[in-house]
């Protein structure tokens, strides 16, 4: 009894602490913080009438998703409305295309500098570590996607931005269901990057709950793309095999053959991270949402290849890191609840991937001769 007493006390004084400070929990400073937000404000109908279309600010731009999202955004909503960000050089044919900008997502004064001069009305938060090379430098990823991401939250929230974060197939561990994986089940990871993903999910969505935040994650499957390359995943192998076909006709996978993992086609991700950004908030009944297209081994990859090259050799030379890693994470992604709420259809599957990809290799190759 006392101990519910105490505890009773204890909720009394936050609720006169709640009233006294109705928007109140100081984050950054007293004059911008997501405690100014009330807790019933909704970002989920914002406006955009102003300008008719959203300002956009993309972290992390030089990844291998922003260039490509950076072009699908500023397709439709017009190429001074999208800015690219990154702490590297761009070159120059990214510097060319489009509104470029240093943005270091680890310095919040500089961040609230560019969202201000630049009246961004939309974050695509792309910055972070990836699985393999997290956890080969985990402070690094442990700062660049836990600390970054609150800096990120923070200043989507004192701002009233819509907010996009990427989360990952690698949110899972190994004792999640793996085939399928639905959205909601045990979470447990065993990478710095499955920890902050989960991270991620967890405060978005309570930022949404608490301030209103009008977060959006979807949890992306392993990306393969022809003309940006991933740096340091588990899934790098299914774009690297491209690479190494056309170059040298031979390929060693550092997954086991039948290593199966969710993936999908660049085209189709950043199709629905536009998609999932315009949902209407009413459709949204999660604010996390698994997506996914297809799911293959190395060696199914290999053969879908090799109906086109039948030369390509593949060997195998397992790096112990990345399959431990691999074998932690779903092998098939259950995405109903996307496909339900908001629509998402991929248009992708292996047959059109490898097809795509060669297709785009093919006329890069006729490109160079020709030049
Ligand atoms: C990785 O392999 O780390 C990423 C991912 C699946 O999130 N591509």
């Amino acid at each position: 009894m006392p101990v519910i007493r105490t505890l009773g006390t204890v909720a009394r004084q936050v609720q006169q602490v709640q009233q006294v400070l109705p928007l109140t929990v100081a984050v950054r400073n007293i004059s911008f913080s997501p405690r100014q937000v009330t807790s019933d404000a909704s970002f989920h109908s914002v406006s955009f009438s102003e300008t008719d279309h959203p300002k956009v600010l993309i972290t992390g731009g030089l990844g291998q998703l922003g260039v490509g999202l950076a072009k699908l955004l500023r397709k439709r909503f017009g190429k001074n409305n999208v800015i690219l960000s990154d702490i590297r050089k761009p070159p120059s044919n990214v510097f060319h295309s489009g509104p470029f900008i240093y943005s270091d997502i680890l310095d919040y004064k500089n961040l609230r500098e560019i969202v201000v001069n630049n009246r961004i009305t939309w974050l695509v938060h792309y910055s972070a570590l990836l699985s393999a090379v997290g956890e080969a430098n985990v402070a690094l990823a442990r700062s660049v996607n836990i600390t970054g991401l609150h800096n990120i939250l923070d200043i989507a929230a004192e701002h009233g931005l819509r907010l996009f974060v990427p989360s990952t197939i690698g949110a899972f561990g190994p004792t999640s269901p793996r085939n399928p994986t639905p959205d909601l089940c045990v979470q447990r990871p065993r990478t710095i990057y499955g920890v902050s993903k989960v991270h991620a999910e967890l405060m978005g969505e309570y930022y949404h709950h608490r301030y209103g935040l009008d977060f959006r994650c979807l949890r992306y499957p392993g990306i393969i793309s022809a003309d940006s390359m991933p740096g340091g995943g588990t899934t790098d192998y299914a774009v690297q095999i491209f690479h190494d076909a056309i170059k040298s006709g031979k390929f060693e996978c550092n997954l086991k053959p039948d290593t199966r993992l969710p993936m999908m086609y660049i085209d189709d991700c950043l199709r629905a991270t536009l998609e999932v950004m315009e949902a209407p908030a009413d459709s949204l009944s999660m604010r996390t949402y698994n997506i996914n297209a297809m799911s293959f081994t190395p060696e199914e990859l290999s053969q879908e290849l090799q109906k086109q090259m039948p030369e390509l050799e593949v060997t195998y030379d397992v790096d112990l890191v990345r399959q431990a890693i691999a074998d932690s994470w779903p092998m098939d992604f259950d995405d109903s609840n996307a496909r339900k709420d908001w629509g998402w259809k991929h248009d992708y599957d292996l047959p059109e991937l490898v097809q795509t990809m060669l297709n785009y290799f093919g006329v890069e190759t006729r490109m160079v001769q020709a030049s």
